[in-house]
């Protein structure tokens, strides 16, 4: 038997530096949401590649920054915890911003020894002139560089078995990929500051039903901005359910009705006991805190 790597590997970096596309480019799978906006990816998204001999897990993290309000903090903390647990740190910052700066002064948290972090440079195709140095060069939307990183990340994984099914690509249930796409659709249809007022929860979920069957309600803050997410005639509304139902039915092969409800839960964004319901975990106990800075 030919022996077999396997491990866990973060995809770490600022709000925007291409981590959810990269995912998604090494997944083949649209995974992750992607936007020109930053701070979309809220929630670790894990994603398998597996190989004959190698099996990634990715880990496709919140973007690190100043937490400036309660769901932020608990986002970074995610982040942090996460960054324990992985075999391979991969810092993703955009090549025409080179350099990276420090890795761990940027996740506001002390170095974890013996966790190698490989510093990747995205966005490539956008730099002019010469490349940059100080790390692996990749652009995930032309699928370049892929094949140098993945062996550069083999080379740091632990002689393992797999731990996941060879066909599995996506781990999380279906009920988080439903509110993701439905954030990334008012990501893509919404203006300014309203897609990160919305919020997804799904309040039933009938996978054995043909077509799949899937009611979500989407959260506002505020009255104003549900009529806004509504739209003139439930346009908007029917436009973000549309989205998120042919993502639904690419990732899971099978036809799904998706029926959408706005509601407000006021401040959401603030409330512990709202990010508690929304699945966004509390930090875990002592010494686990944001560090300061
Ligand atoms: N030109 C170019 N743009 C990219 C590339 N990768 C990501 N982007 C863009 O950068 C933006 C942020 O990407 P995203 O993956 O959402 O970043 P994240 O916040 O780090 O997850 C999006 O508009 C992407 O289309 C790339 O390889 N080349
Ligand atoms: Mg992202």
């Amino acid at each position: 038997m030919p022996t077999t790597r396997s491990g866990h590997v973060a995809l770490a970096g600022a709000p925007n530096a291409g981590k959810s596309t990269l995912l998604n480019a090494l997944t083949g799978t649209h995974l992750a949401i992607v936007s020109p906006k930053a701070q979309t990816t809220r929630l670790p998204v894990v994603g398998i590649r597996t190989e004959p001999d190698t099996q990634y897990v990715f880990h496709d993290l919140p973007g690190l920054l100043d937490p400036r309000y309660p769901m932020q903090q608990r986002m970074l903390e995610v982040a942090q915890e996460r960054l324990r647990q992985v075999r391979v740190i991969l810092h993703l910052h955009p090549a025409p911003e080179a350099p990276a700066p420090d890795f761990w002064e940027a996740a506001g948290m002390p170095a974890l020894p013996g966790v190698p972090v490989l510093t990747v440079l995205t966005k490539a195709d956008l730099v002019r002139g010469d490349p940059p140095a100080g790390g692996l060069l990749v652009a995930a939307e032309q699928g370049r560089g892929l094949d140098e990183l993945l062996a550069r990340v083999r080379a740091e994984l632990p002689e393992a078995e797999f731990g996941y099914d060879p066909d599995d690509v996506g781990v999380q249930p279906l009920r988080f990929f439903a509110t993701e796409y439905i954030r990334e659709a008012a990501f893509l249809l919404l203006e300014d500051e309203l897609p990160y007022a919305l919020a997804a929860e799904v309040e039933e979920f009938r996978e054995a039903a043909r077509p799949v069957y899937i009611r979500v309600t989407l959260l506002v803050e505020r009255e104003s901005q549900k009529g806004i997410v509504i739209g003139r005639g439930g346009q908007v509304l029917k436009a973000i359910g549309q989205h998120a139902r042919q993502r639904l039915e690419a990732l899971l092969g099978q036809p799904v009705y998706l029926e959408c409800w706005v509601k407000v839960l006021k401040n959401w964004r603030r409330d512990a006991s709202a990010l508690d319901r929304l699945g966004f975990p509390r930090a875990a106990g002592p010494g686990r805190r944001a560090h300061d800075r």
